[in-house]
Order: C-alpha cells, then sequence, then structure tokens
C-alpha cells in the first residue's frame, strides 16, 4: 500500500509549547514567548518523512472546546472537519490536571490522537514525576513526553503519529460515562440524529446539544446543519429545518428535568475523571523550585511594590540599551563615513558626473548607512532584552499591573498585552488584539496601538535623545515611554466614552510560571526574526527615500539651499509648527519620515541643508544639538515618537479590519492625540520656564 501524506494539527490549552513543538517539527518560525494567547491564527508548515510530506497546523490554544470565543471555533472547525489525520494533543506536564480536560474533550471527537506530553523537563525539575504508560493506558491514546523547545522526542512524535495516521497503532479513547441520566438522554437524541443522515459523532452531537453549545443550537434553530458540522453527514442526506426543531425539542425536554444541570454535570464529570486520572498517573516530589513563581509573584504583583520595580526594570532596559548602542554606533557611523569617502573617491576618479556621484554618495549611501548605524545597534539590544523578559514571564505580570490602570480609562486589561506587544512592534501589536474577544475594546486596542513607541521609533529617538540631551537621554527616553503610554490611556479614556461607549468587559489573563528563557535560541530569535525584518524593512525605505530627498535638496542644481526643493517645502511647512515653535525644517523632516519614522536622521540633515557642507551624520547632528533649545527638542521628539504609525502598520490594521473608516480612524486618532500631548507638553515646557 502506497503510504500517504499526513495532516496533523497541534490542539491544546494556551502557552504549553504547541508553537514550539511546530517549529522543531517544521523548522519554522512561529511567535513562541511565555504567554498565553500568542497564536491567533492557524498557521501551517510541513516537513519530509521517509518520503511523505507531514503537513502541520498550529492551533490557537484554548481551555475548552465550547466554540465561546473566536479561538475555539478555529480550533474546533479545524478538529471536526475532515482535514487531519491525526489530531496531536499537547499537555503541560506541569499542570496534568487542567489540561486533561482538554484532552477528554478531544477525545470525544476523535479517535486518531497522541498526546505530546510537553515541558518535561519543567516537570521534573519542580518535582512532578508522571507514568507515561499509565497515563496512555489511562487515555487510550499514544502519548509521549517531550521538551518543544529543545525538539527532545520529537521523533518518538513523528513515529507515533505516523502509526496512528497508519492505523498500525490501535487507539481506544477513553469514554467518559455521564451517569445514567445523561447516558440515557444521549442514546436517544444520537438515534434521533441517526434518523436524519447524521452518520459520525452522533454521540459528540448529542453531548453538546445537552450542553446547551451555542454554535450547535444555533444551527438546529435555524435548520441548518450546514452551519456547524456538515461533514458529519451521510453522503447525500440533507435533513429539512422540520426535522432539526423536534431534535432540538427533545434535548430542552430532556434537559429540563434534570437535577443537576446536564451542562453542570457535563463539565463536573469530565473534571472528576481528569482529577481520577491524575491521581491514578502522577506523583509529586515539592522540591523548592516548585512556588518560586508564586513568592516572585508576591513582589512583582504586589499593589504597591510592583510599579517602581517595574519602573526600575524598564530604566534597566533603556539604560543597557542605551550605553551598550554607544560604541557600536560609533564604529557604524566611521565605518559610513570611510564608506562614503572611498565611494566619493572613487566616483571622482572615474569621471562620474556630479548628479551620480551626489545621488549615490551623498543621497543613497549616507541616508541607507546612517539609518543603520543609528538603529542596529540599539535594535539588537533591545529586541533581545524583551524577548528574554517575553520568554522568561515579565511581560504579561507588566500588563496584569496595568490593568488597574485600564481599568480607570474603561477597556480591558488584554488591551494590556497588545500593548506590550506594540513595544516590539506596532504590526505585531495589531495583530495580537485579536487574543480580546470584544469587538469593541479590539478596535480600541488596534486604533491606539501606534502610540506605542515601537522598536524602529526607539532605535531613531534614542539617538536624538542621546544627541540632544547628551547626559539626561535616559531620562528623556522613560519620559518618551511615560508620554506613550499616557497617550494610550488617554485616547482610549476618549474612545471608550465617545465612539464605544459600553461596559468594561472581564479580563482573564492567566499568569504563566517564570521560566528560564532559552538564552541562544531568544538571543538568534531577535536578530534573525526581529532586528532583521525591521532593518530590512528600514533600509528598502531608507535607500529610495534617501535618494529622493537628495534629489529634492539638489533640484535645481547648485541653486541655495532656500530655492532648492526641500527649501521651498521647508519655507511652506513653517507656519504650521508654529504653535509649537517647531522650524519648517523639523515639519518637513516629519514629513519625509511618513513612511518609515526609521529615517528621521537623514531627513533632518537634508531638511537643514546640512547635506553640502558637513560629512557625517554625528556632525550633523551636534549641529542641530547646539540650535535647538531643549523644550524644541523635548517638543520635536514627543511628536515624532506619537505622530503616525507606520505605512505597514496601516496595512496591517486595514487587513485586520478591512474597513476603511477604522483604517483611517487608526491614522486619525494617533495623529489627534499626539497634537493635543504635543501641545501640553509644550506649554507644561513654558510654564516651568523652559523656551
Ligand atoms: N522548559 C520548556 N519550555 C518550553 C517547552 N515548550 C515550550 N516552552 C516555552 O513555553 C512558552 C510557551 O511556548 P509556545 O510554543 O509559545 O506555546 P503555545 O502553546 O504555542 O502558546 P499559545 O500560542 O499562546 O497558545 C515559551 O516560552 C516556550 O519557550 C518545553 O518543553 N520546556
Ligand atoms: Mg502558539
Amino acid at each position: 500500500m502506497e503510504k500517504h501524506d499526513i495532516n496533523i494539527a497541534l490542539a491544546g490549552n494556551p502557552n504549553v509549547g504547541k508553537s514550539a513543538i511546530f517549529n522543531s517539527l517544521t523548522g519554522m518560525r512561529q511567535h513562541t514567548g511565555n504567554w498565553p494567547g500568542k497564536t491567533v491564527a492557524r498557521a501551517e508548515g510541513e516537513f519530509e518523512l521517509l518520503g511523505r510530506t507531514i503537513h502541520v497546523v498550529d492551533l490557537p490554544g484554548t481551555y475548552s472546546l465550547a466554540a465561546q470565543s473566536p479561538e475555539e471555533v478555529i480550533a474546533r472547525d479545524y478538529i471536526l472537519s475532515d482535514e487531519p489525520d491525526v489530531i496531536v494533543d499537547v499537555v503541560d506536564a506541569t499542570n496534568l490536571e487542567r489540561n486533561l480536560n482538554l484532552t477528554i474533550q478531544i477525545l470525544e471527537m476523535t479517535d486518531r490522537a497522541v498526546v505530546a506530553l510537553n515541558l518535561v523537563d519543567e516537570a521534573t525539575k519542580t518535582g512532578v514525576e508522571i507514568d507515561v504508560d499509565a497515563l496512555s493506558k489511562a487515555l487510550g491514546v499514544p502519548v509521549v513526553p517531550t521538551v518543544g523547545v529543545s525538539g527532545k522526542g520529537m521523533e518518538d512524535l513523528v513515529r507515533a503519529v505516523a502509526s496512528v495516521a497508519d492505523r498500525r497503532a490501535e487507539t481506544d479513547p477513553v469514554r467518559l460515562d455521564y451517569g445514567r441520566v445523561i447516558e440515557r438522554a444521549v442514546v436517544i437524541l444520537e438515534r434521533m440524529l441517526k434518523n436524519i443522515g447524521v452518520e459520525r459523532r452522533t454521540r459528540w452531537l448529542a453531548i453538546k446539544l445537552l450542553e446547551d453549545d451555542p454554535q450547535i443550537v444555533e444551527a438546529f434553530r435555524q435548520g441548518d446543519l450546514g452551519l456547524c458540522c456538515p461533514q458529519l453527514l451521510r453522503s447525500g442526506a440533507d435533513p429539512s429545518p422540520d426535522s432539526l426543531c423536534p431534535i432540538l425539542d427533545t434535548s430542552y425536554r430532556l434537559g429540563e428535568g434534570m437535577d443537576p444541570d446536564a451542562k453542570v454535570e457535563i463539565v463536573r464529570r469530565r473534571y472528576i475523571l481528569a482529577d481520577k486520572i491524575v491521581h491514578s498517573v502522577q506523583r509529586r516530589h515539592p522540591k523548592a523550585w516548585s512556588n518560586i513563581t508564586e513568592k516572585i509573584d508576591r513582589v512583582l504583583t504586589h499593589k504597591i511594590w510592583s510599579w517602581p520595580i517595574m519602573l526600575a526594570m524598564l530604566a534597566a532596559v533603556f539604560w543597557i540599551t542605551i550605553q551598550g548602542a554607544n560604541y557600536p554606533s560609533d564604529l557604524l557611523e566611521e565605518a559610513t563615513d570611510w564608506l562614503v569617502m572611498v565611494s566619493r573617491g572613487w566616483l571622482q576618479s572615474i569621471g562620474a558626473p556630479w548628479w551620480v556621484t551626489g545621488a549615490l554618495v551623498d543621497g543613497l549611501t549616507m541616508g541607507t548607512g546612517t539609518v543603520i548605524a543609528v538603529m542596529l545597534p540599539p535594535m539588537i539590544i533591545f529586541f533581545t532584552l524583551f524577548s528574554l523578559m517575553e520568554d522568561m514571564g515579565f511581560i504579561p505580570r507588566m500588563a496584569f499591573n496595568m490593568d488597574r490602570v485600564m481599568r480607570l480609562v474603561g477597556s480591558q486589561g488584554k488591551q494590556c498585552l497588545t500593548c506590550m506587544m506594540s513595544f516590539g512592534c506596532n504590526v505585531t501589536g495589531v495583530l495580537s488584539t485579536r487574543i480580546i474577544d470584544n469587538e469593541k475594546d479590539r478596535l480600541v486596542a488596534i486604533l491606539t496601538s501606534p502610540l506605542v513607541i515601537c522598536n524602529g521609533r526607539f532605535g531613531a529617538g534614542i539617538v536624538l535623545a542621546i544627541l540632544l540631551f547628551k547626559d539626561n537621554a535616559l531620562q528623556v527616553m522613560l519620559a518618551m515611554v511615560g508620554l506613550s503610554l499616557g497617550s494610550v490611556f488617554l485616547a482610549t479614556f476618549v474612545l471608550n466614552h465617545t465612539i464605544f461607549r459600553k461596559e468594561p468587559g472581564g479580563f482573564v489573563l492567566e499568569l504563566p510560571p517564570y521560566r528560564e528563557p532559552q538564552w541562544l535560541q531568544v538571543i538568534w530569535r531577535s536578530l534573525r526574526d526581529q532586528t532583521g525584518r525591521v532593518m530590512l524593512r528600514a533600509i528598502e525605505i531608507a535607500a529610495p527615500a534617501s535618494l529622493i530627498i537628495w534629489a529634492m535638496g539638489n533640484i535645481p542644481h547648485n541653486a541655495p539651499f532656500d530655492e532648492t526643493l526641500v527649501g521651498r517645502l521647508v519655507h511652506l511647512m513653517a507656519p504650521l509648527g508654529a504653535p509649537w515653535h517647531l522650524s519648517g525644517e523639523m515639519i518637513t523632516a516629519l514629513l519625509f519620515t511618513l513612511p518609515a519614522k526609521e529615517i528621521v536622521v537623514p531627513s533632518l540633515a537634508m531638511t537643514y541643508g546640512l547635506q553640502h557642507t558637513l560629512g557625517n551624520a554625528t556632525q550633523l547632528l551636534a549641529t542641530l544639538a547646539s540650535s535647538w533649545t531643549p523644550l524644541t527638542a523635548f517638543t520635536f521628539l514627543t511628536f515624532y515618537m506619537l505622530y503616525m504609525p507606520c505605512l505597514v502598520t496601516v496595512w496591517a490594521t486595514w487587513k485586520e479590519t478591512r474597513s476603511i473608516r477604522w483604517t483611517v480612524m487608526s491614522i486619525l486618532v494617533p495623529f489627534t492625540t499626539a497634537i493635543v500631548i504635543t501641545t501640553i507638553v509644550f506649554w507644561a515646557g513654558r510654564a516651568m520656564g523652559f523656551s
């Protein structure tokens, strides 16, 4: 018999290592991190095994398959579909009892499943010992111990999957007995379902009816099984709406007399079974490590202490970034200068016309070189530190602490998490809003995410801060973060009290245990996936933008700066910035940074007409430092940090909302907020005596 390809799906609770296993199997790079809810849509990949292709789908994590949230619907629909040959249920070995609840629900839907008992390394460390064979016997499917992050156990997992797919391994999933009353109702409903042409998973469907599952009940009510599970029907069967109603009625009637309620009893029985299995297969030998998370959390999520600690952690991250970036940035700038000098010399020696030399050297090389020199070092350091904090589990704690403030402005706490993700990249922030179930809360999170300072701005902002404020750069950057968060609160408050008037939604954010980060992997990942991606984008935009800006500064050729296109634009823009004492040069530079904020430094150089007289970026900026007052510098920096999302974020917003209205709003909201905040900053500065 020729062996066909295999489709597998990774299902399981949130934050148990599904994506880590997916990455280990496929060599792909799904986002992993230590907080629940990272994977929001299904991701697909594949690998080869002895000439067969194994397709893998990484599903979002869910605690249940009740189809209450979008993730549950995605996961359940996929398991229900005929696509997967085998479901790999990824289970957290340190938290077996809660995880088995979902396992039991999966085994109710399919008999072709394999359990990946993941995080066994952590279980061992915390003194949890699981008898794998006994667990496999109790569940009736193969159980394979794995360590997602190191790839340990993957071969065994694949072998088990293949044998279940090929039906070489017999599976006999545990069948939960729901008690006499419910079982009798199930038999009645199953018989009725079979009569109308449902031929598979009749037991599951009957239980769902008794559980009052919203998706299923709605399909029956509307008389169209196609709305929930067309694949369960016998081929050719097309039950009429009239035949579905009596089944729903019967299920209500059967449920009515039950005490306790069928819904409650079904859930209770699942817990009892999970508890029973855990007691028979697991032993705990508590170790010092066991409650370390609790001990740390007593301080880190403390009502008062959490704030100074969080602030200190943030300050430390910035301090390390600023200090660490100094030297490599200098080196890179010297390298750019050297490259500029050598290429100019060479082009002149071969007699290239002035505009070729100008465009290639002063435009392209210097513009792009400056962007790289300015952004690369701080970005590498910041991304690495951020990913380490994410892997250890600090990010959700920060979100948890910010939750109290978030409630004051009428939002739900999950927005804190998406806000944290926006610090890395606004696009990631916008995508991660999918963890927010409530549509209105989600839109607020999307519209405010561009106000969070992302890494691109951060890299360029740090350089501006260092040059303009020298020894006070750290305080200035912390102030920028404060203003950024403040503007998120302000915009959220206003949105929640105007367009989205509503009650704040509930907040269920589980705090994951602290984990030792996978040092090398984190560093490698932040270099390759984050720094690499952002830098590529910066260069892609910086290169043509530098060329265009250079050309505008040199048309007409040899004209005095005021008469060039840039010069005229500066003149034209001057009145716009007047209320905040921002010069025409600054406003024009901001205009140039619309496609990507990263190019602010070369843009400023161009608008100040410094290109002809000065050679390198540091000198250019030093000139600015001496001509801007501290208040102007601070006001400029504030507006620059907040005023607009980058084009990619706008694109992501469009893709997420599919609405022109919300996409336009995602530009208007940050822009208006930026003007308000900048005005407050400017007047506060004046009031404090700055000029
Ligand atoms: N020590 C250890 N850590 C693991 C293991 N598997 C995953 N992790 C870590 O656990 C965290 C969660 O892993 P993910 O793969 O992102 O989890 P997920 O199940 O895809 O999470 P969601 O997509 O949010 O549902 C990450 O910090 C991983 O590095 C493991 O076997 N051992
Ligand atoms: Mg995941």
